[in-house]
C-alpha cells in the first residue's frame, strides 16, 4: 500500500466504500466527515452529479483515443476551459496523469525551453528543503523530503536546494502569512546563484504553500523575492500548485492569491476533483512560443499514453462546470476567517505547539512524544477516525484541507473532534 504502515493496517484496517458531498461511509455504514478532501483533491466534494454524469457519458462515447500525432475535441475543449480560468498569459497546458508527472514534465519543459533558445548550458535545477513534488525521479530529486533522499538517493545530478521557510522561533501561531524572515530565506537562492553561476541554472521549483511537509505558509515578501532573483538571472520559476490550485486558497490558483506569478505551474488532484487521475502543466505563452520557432517536427519530445485522456477531460470539464455554478474557486475567500479562528482556537489545547493556516488549509503541530516521534499524531488520527472525522497526519503535524463546500458547523465538528482526540492520547 502507498505510504502506509502495512502491518499496522493489516492488523486494524480502515476502509471507505462510499462517498457523497462532505462525507465518506465505511463498509459498515459509519459516516465519516472528510477533513482532507480525500488527499487534498476532492475540492468540490464527493460524487458531484455533473462530474459523475460527464464521466458516464464520455466513457460510453469514446473510452480512449491516442494523442500522439492525433487529437480529440474534448482535450482541446478542456485545455481552453483551463486557459480561461488561468492567470493572464497562460494559454497553454500540457496534460499528464498525476502531480508527480506534472513535476517531471515542468522540469523537462524548463530544460528544453532553455535549449530551444540556445541556452542549453542551463541544466541545474533548484528545489527547496521540505518541498514535495511527488515520487518520480525528477520531482523526488528537487523535493526536500529527507526520507526520500535517505532511501532512494539524490535522484538526478545537478540539483540543489534552498533552505525551507519554517521558523517556529519567530513565526509560531501565525495567522496567514508569517511576518518574519521572508526576504532572508529567499536570499538563499542568491547564494546558490553565486556559487554555481546563475547562467547554469534552468529553474527553481517551489510549492507556493508547502502542503505535505505540514502546511508551511511563505512568510511575507518571500515569493516576491524569489521572483525577483529568478527574473534577474533568467531562471524560470515553477510553482507546484498540485495542492494550492483550484480554489484551495480562495482564487483559482495560489499564484493569484499570493500575488506572485511563476513562469510555469503544475497541477493535478482537484483538476478532475480526484475523480479520474490527471495533471496539467500550465506554461506562459512566451515559453510555448519558444518551442514553435525551429524546424517543423515534434517540438517537445515528451508525453504519456494517457496525456489528455478523454474520460479525465470529461471529469475535468464536469469539475469546472460545478465550480463555476457554485462559485467554488472563490468560495474560500468568504470562509477563511471563520476557518482561521476555528483552527487557532486550538492554541493552548493539549500537545499543541503550533497552528498555521492559509486559505482552506491548516496545520496543527503536536509536540512529539519523547522517544516516539509521529506516534502521538498517528494515534490522534486513529481516534478522530473512530469518532467519525478523517484527518491527515505527517510526522507530528495534523494537516487539514476539507472540500471547499464545507459549511461552518462541519468546520466546528472537525476541530472539536481533534480537540477531543488530543485529550485522550497520551
Ligand atoms: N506536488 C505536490 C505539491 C503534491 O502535494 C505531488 C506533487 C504528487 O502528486 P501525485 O498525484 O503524483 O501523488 C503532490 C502530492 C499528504 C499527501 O497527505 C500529499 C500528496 C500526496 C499524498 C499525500 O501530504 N501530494
Amino acid at each position: 500500500m502507498p505510504f502506509t504502515a502495512n502491518r499496522q493496517f493489516r492488523a486494524a484496517p480502515r476502509l471507505l466504500s462510499r462517498a457523497e458531498g462532505m462525507y465518506y461511509w465505511t463498509p459498515e455504514g459509519r459516516q465519516v466527515l472528510d477533513g482532507t478532501a480525500g488527499l487534498w483533491c476532492v475540492n468540490a466534494g464527493h460524487c458531484r452529479p455533473k462530474i459523475v454524469e460527464a464521466v458516464r457519458r464520455q466513457v460510453g462515447e469514446m473510452d480512449f483515443a491516442p494523442t500522439f500525432q492525433m487529437g480529440h475535441p474534448i482535450a482541446f475543449e478542456f485545455a481552453e476551459r483551463l486557459a480561461a480560468i488561468a492567470p493572464p498569459g497562460f494559454k497553454h497546458v500540457f496534460f499528464t496523469n498525476s502531480g508527480s508527472e506534472s513535476a517531471d514534465t515542468a522540469l523537462k519543459i524548463a530544460l528544453a525551453y532553455h535549449r530551444a533558445r540556445g541556452e542549453g548550458q542551463r541544466y541545474r535545477l533548484i528545489g527547496r528543503e521540505r518541498g514535495y513534488h511527488g515520487v518520480n525521479f525528477g520531482g523526488m530529486a528537487v523535493g526536500g523530503i529527507p526520507s526520500n533522499r535517505k532511501v532512494f538517493g539524490p535522484g538526478i545530478a545537478g540539483v540543489y536546494h534552498i533552505r525551507h521557510t519554517h521558523d517556529p522561533s519567530r513565526n509560531s501561531f501565525s495567522k496567514g502569512q508569517p511576518l518574519h524572515g521572508g526576504v532572508e530565506f529567499a536570499d538563499d537562492l542568491e547564494r546558490l546563484c553565486t556559487f554555481h553561476d546563475p547562467s547554469t541554472i534552468a529553474a527553481v521549483i517551489v510549492e507556493p504553500v508547502a502542503g505535505s511537509a505540514g502546511v508551511l505558509v511563505p512568510p511575507r515578501g518571500y515569493l516576491e523575492r524569489l521572483r525577483e532573483i529568478c527574473t534577474r538571472h533568467g531562471i524560470l520559476l515553477i510553482f507546484d500548485e498540485v495542492i494550492t490550485g483550484f480554489g484551495r486558497l480562495g482564487k483559482p490558483f495560489g499564484a493569484e492569491r499570493l500575488g506572485v506569478m511563476p513562469d510555469l505551474f503544475t497541477t493535478a488532484k482537484a483538476l478532475t476533483n480526484g475523480t479520474v487521475p490527471m495533471g496539467a502543466v500550465f506554461v506562459k505563452d512566451s515559453i510555448h512560443d519558444a518551442f514553435m520557432q525551429g524546424p517543423a517536427g515534434i517540438e517537445l519530445f515528451h508525453g504519456y499514453t494517457y496525456s489528455g485522456h478523454p474520460v479525465a477531460c470529461a471529469a475535468g470539464i464536469g469539475m469546472l462546470d460545478t465550480c463555476e455554478e457554485e462559485g467554488l474557486l472563490e468560495r474560500v475567500a468568504g470562509l477563511e476567517s471563520y476557518w482561521e479562528t476555528a483552527a487557532h482556537a486550538l492554541k493552548g489545547a493539549r500537545h499543541v505547539i503550533d497552528v498555521r493556516n492559509y486559505g482552506l488549509m491548516a496545520a496543527i503541530e503536536l509536540e512529539p512524544r519523547p522517544g516516539a516521534p509521529a506516534a502521538r499524531a498517528y494515534e490522534t488520527f486513529v481516534k478522530a477516525f473512530e469518532s467519525g472525522v478523517l484527518i491527515r497526519v505527517t510526522a507530528d503535524t495534523i494537516a487539514l484541507s476539507p472540500p471547499l463546500i464545507v459549511e461552518k458547523p462541519q468546520i466546528d465538528r472537525l476541530f472539536q473532534a481533534i480537540r477531543e482526540a488530543l485529550t485522550s492520547v497520551a
